[in-house]
């Protein structure tokens, strides 16, 4: 799953699809392309920034963004759409143009989703998150990690199947620097076997994020990292173009424990290390 950001404030790649404070809907569409190129079999189509610290976007900024590039990679690529929203109206109007897949990171717990993506018909991928994602950086705080993420997904689980989407069609997601330390993080991927619930397909999101930075300690200070990255400065534990080769090392992790799904900035890179998990797969059923 090939990430497309459209958030002029996302530091990984967004901002370089801005022209003159708004959207470039051929940049972004030829950056769409490119991911497709390089072997994305999804991609994530994003307008809201849920980075740690993120500040709200208003609906109306949700819908320009995401959905002409909803539409414009409908009639134009051969790849599956994901809409990574919370919002009804964004669920309901992206399946209209073509989306294919709900990537949702409140697993559908604002006002009238739950109902919106039931209409669709569409699978779903439930994530989990603590707190929000404003302050879900700030501490996050955990009995159990797993056990806690685990719980939330049954309850979100049983949620949609109340409201009419089927079992089949959901998709699990631990939430990977969503309101989680980098013990969390560490801890959620060693035991993600047990999160796949009633078999339902994992996805994770490990690319480029804030806990690569934190382990490899290329933090300014070079001492033991706290808390987010500070406002308006520099991302704590270095730029995160600096982190392919962490967010390899981690894709190949979660496949090796299970995962389904690898959601990517970085989609050559990621599908060649994704192909030598497949090839050794391939070697043990000889
Ligand atoms: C995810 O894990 N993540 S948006 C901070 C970074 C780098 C990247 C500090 N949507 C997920 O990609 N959807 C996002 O560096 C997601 N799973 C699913 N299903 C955050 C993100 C990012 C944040």
């Amino acid at each position: 799953m090939g990430i497309v950001n459209t958030t002029p404030d996302s530091f990984s790649d967004g901002g370089a699809l801005y022209r003159n404070g708004a959207l470039d809907l051929e940049q972004a569409f030829a950056h769409a392309r490119r991911l497709c190129e390089e072997g994305a079999a999804i991609l994530d189509i994003g307008g809201e920034s849920t980075r740690p610290g993120a500040a709200p976007v208003s609906l109306q900024q949700e819908q320009d963004r995401v959905l002409p590039l909803v539409e414009r990679i409908a009639a134009e690529l051969d790849v599956i759409i994901s809409v990574d929203t919370s919002s009804a109206a964004v669920i309901r109007d992206a399946a209209t143009l073509g989306a294919g897949l709900i990537n949702d990171v409140r697993a559908l717990g604002r006002d009238g989703a739950l109902e919106a993506a039931a209409a669709t018909g569409l699978p779903v991928c439930l994530m989990h998150m603590q707190g929000q994602p404003d302050t879900m950086q700030a501490e996050p705080l955990y009995a159990d990690v797993v056990a806690e993420v685990r719980d939330f997904l049954t309850g979100r689980i049983a949620a949609c199947v109340g409201a009419g989407i089927d079992r089949q069609r959901l998709l699990l997601d631990p939430g990977f620097g969503f309101g989680k330390t980098v013990a969390h993080n560490l801890q959620l991927l060693d035991r993600l076997p047990e999160l796949a619930l009633e078999g339902l397909p994992l996805l994770v999101g490990l690319s480029r994020k804030s806990l690569i930075g934190k382990v490899l300690a290329r933090d300014a200070q070079g001492g033991p990292p706290q808390g987010g990255p500070p406002q308006g400065g520099p991302p704590q534990g270095g730029l995160p173009r600096d982190r392919l080769a962490a967010s390899l090392a981690l894709a190949v992790l979660a496949v090796e424990r299970g995962a389904a799904i690898v959601r990517a900035h970085d989609v050559a890179a990621t599908v060649d290390a994704l192909a030598m998990c497949a090839a050794m797969r391939e070697w043990g059923r000889h």
